[in-house]
């Protein structure tokens, strides 16, 4: 199925429209059939002559019923731009179309309907016009009379070109249905309807309520009228549920997938249209079916930040559109940069957050995410729409690679700074690190610990200075100091001899786990390895020799044995062009 959504200025034929091509009536309220005008969303679809079946969501065009028109648009992704013959481009015809324009909809059908009663061509040349320069482009159009049904089949041959061309939904993203109605029917209970986007939703299914989090299930699902076990997106879909009153649920509401997402306050924004500044202190953010009073900081020239009155699911990348209700204008589209943005106490943090912002574009990025946020846990950077990819340094953990080298450089720091502090204790106990270091978590500790740090009855010890004669254990601190923060880089040959490593001290620290042999005098800190194996997870697979050496930052002479090594170990596989892929993640 298809989704559709209709746009257009009140009375040029929606509606009519919709019921010429559907035989159903969008207009379900008997005060809209009194006064011939669409108040609320309407519904109805249709077999197309392909076979397959498009359903519209019928907008009201009237300028007060905006907000409605909004809440149905907002989550159909295809619009049926209806502009009368007779009067042509009008002020809600510009409103609705700047309204897909901001929420970026890009696929779409014009219909210059009333045909009969005046010649289409100059409302279809103008509408085309004020279309092209909008997210839409260059759409079809088709003049048609929703009264005569002149035009109708052509209508409908070019809505199954649309339709073949809109994008196939993601089947297996997380439900996010936004409700645009509720209502209860005796006997079942509380139902909810809506566009299906993505994802797949079953009867029995857990899921949460995002206005109050609470859990529900799914006790029955209807599509087109029909009752389904099973129903996939793109549909409209009415889901009837158990556990949640009905004044409990209302439009601007959305069923989600249980921890699948975040409840943000605090957007980040890049705008497309008014310039940050001109922008009102308030304004209304429409997403989705809801509709929220939003106050306005102005952070760069075309980005702000949104404090929301009430906490909406939202991801990084989601289109939205900022409306003044009071001037009907619609001030912009809004693309999400981030839904958990850093505050701004201090002085100079608005001017440094705008040139961050100023880099981001919408699109998800698992390795900016890291540099900016250091160390996070995967489920929260899914919950923001990020996609995680490869392995957590500990538990759930994720760290940016430059951050957690330079953790594991003042964990050694630390741990010989405490040893001077109390040389009597037997090492540091593993939490008075995690608190010097700043860390959430002590697994992440434990992770960092390489040798010759070890883990010992809850305490981290230097535990090779003692196995090392002195002269070798001094070398071994100098590489270390030198060469911590470049981990893939080996000392060369003279630099070896310089610090007084030759072939026998160089086998005493590889046999004490103080230094890793690659080759003959190649040598790395022991971390290394797991170090490369993270670093070489995050690039696409399979990789070649050169986009390994330049991902780690170092040469052939390190780049060839270090693969060898890890081919050698099972953390990688050489593949019969001579690319290799990552095989196991480092433990
Ligand atoms: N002659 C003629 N009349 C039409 C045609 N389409 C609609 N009408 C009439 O125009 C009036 C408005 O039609 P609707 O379909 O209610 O318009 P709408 O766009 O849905 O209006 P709103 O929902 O209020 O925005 C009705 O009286 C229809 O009968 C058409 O193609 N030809
Ligand atoms: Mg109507």
């Amino acid at each position: 199925m298809w989704v559709l959504a209709t746009a257009g200025h009140v009375d040029h034929g929606k509606s009519t429209l919709v019921r010429a091509l559907t035989g159903m009536d969008p207009d379900r309220w008997a005060e809209e059939r009194r006064r011939g005008m669409t108040i609320d969303l309407g519904f109805a679809w249709t077999a197309l002559p392909s076979g397959g079946t498009v359903a519209f969501v019928d907008v009201p065009g009237h300028e007060r019923f905006v907000p409605n028109m909004l809440a149905g648009v907002g989550p159909v992704p295809a619009a049926l731009i209806v502009v009368g013959a007779d009067e042509g481009w009008m002020p809600q015809s510009a409103e609705h179309l700047a309204a897909l324009d901001a929420l970026g909809v890009s696929y779409g059908l014009l219909a210059v309907t009333r045909a009969d009663l005046a010649d289409p061509g100059p409302a279809l040349a103008r509408a085309r016009k004020e279309i092209s320069a909008t997210s839409l482009g260059e759409v079809e159009a088709v003049a048609v009379s929703g009264v005569s049904g002149a035009g109708l089949p052509e209508l409908r041959a070019a809505l199954d070109r649309l339709v073949a061309r809109l994008p196939a939904p993601a089947l297996d993203a997380p439900v996010r249905l936004w409700v645009d109605r509720s209502f209860t029917i005796r006997g079942s209970g509380t139902v909810v309807t809506g566009t299906l986007g993505g994802g797949r939703l079953r009867v029995g299914d857990q899921l949460e309520l995002a206005a109050t989090g609470q859990q529900v299930r799914v006790r029955g699902l209807h599509s087109l009228n029909a009752a389904r076990v099973e129903v996939d997106a793109v549909a409209r879909v009415a889901v009837n549920l158990r556990g949640v009153s009905r004044d409990r649920v209302a439009r601007g509401d959305a069923l989600l997938s249980p921890g699948r997402f975040r409840l943000t306050e605090l957007l980040d924004v890049r705008l497309a249209g008014d310039p940050a500044a001109d922008l009102p202190a308030t304004l209304t953010l429409h997403v989705g079916s809801a509709a929220v009073p939003v106050r306005v900081r102005p952070l760069g020239p075309d980005t702000v930040r949104l404090r929301l009155s009430r906490p909406l699911p939202l991801l990084i990348g989601d289109r939205a559109l900022l409306r003044d209700p009071g001037r009907h204008h619609v001030a912009g589209g809004v693309t999400v940069l981030d839904v958990d943005p850093p505050p701004l106490r201090r002085r100079g943090a608005a001017v440094a957050r705008a040139a961050v912002l100023a880099g981001l574009d919408g699109r998800p990025d698992l390795a900016g995410e890291l540099r900016r946020r250091h160390l996070v846990r995967a489920g929260e950077l899914t919950r923001m729409g990020v996609r995680v990819a490869g392995p957590p340094v500990a538990g759930d953990w994720l760290a940016d690679p430059a951050h957690w080298r330079a953790l594991g450089a003042r964990l050694t720091d630390e741990v010989a700074r405490y040893g001077r502090e109390h040389p009597l204790e037997p090492g540091v106990p593993v939490d008075v690190l995690r608190q010097r270091l700043g860390l959430p978590d002590r697994a992440l500790v434990e992770a960092l610990l390489r040798p010759p740090l070890r883990l010992r009855s809850g305490r981290v010890t230097a535990a090779v200075a003692d196995a090392l004669p002195d002269p070798v254990a001094r070398a071994v601190e100098r590489v270390r100091a030198e060469y911590g923060d470049r981990p893939f880089q080996a000392p060369e040959a003279h630099r070896l001899i310089d610090l007084g490593l030759g072939p026998r001290e160089i086998g005493a620290a590889v046999r004490a786990g103080a230094l890793l042999r690659l080759a003959d005098n190649v040598v790395l800190l022991p971390g290394a390895l797991d170090d490369a194996v993270r670093v070489l997870a995050r690039l696409p697979q399979p990789f070649t020799l050169s986009a390994a050496r330049q991902a780690l930052g170092t040469t052939r002479r390190v780049a060839v044995p270090l693969l060898e090594l890890l081919d050698r170990r099972g953390a990688t596989r050489r593949l019969p062009d001579d690319a290799r892929e990552v095989v196991a993640p480092p433990r």
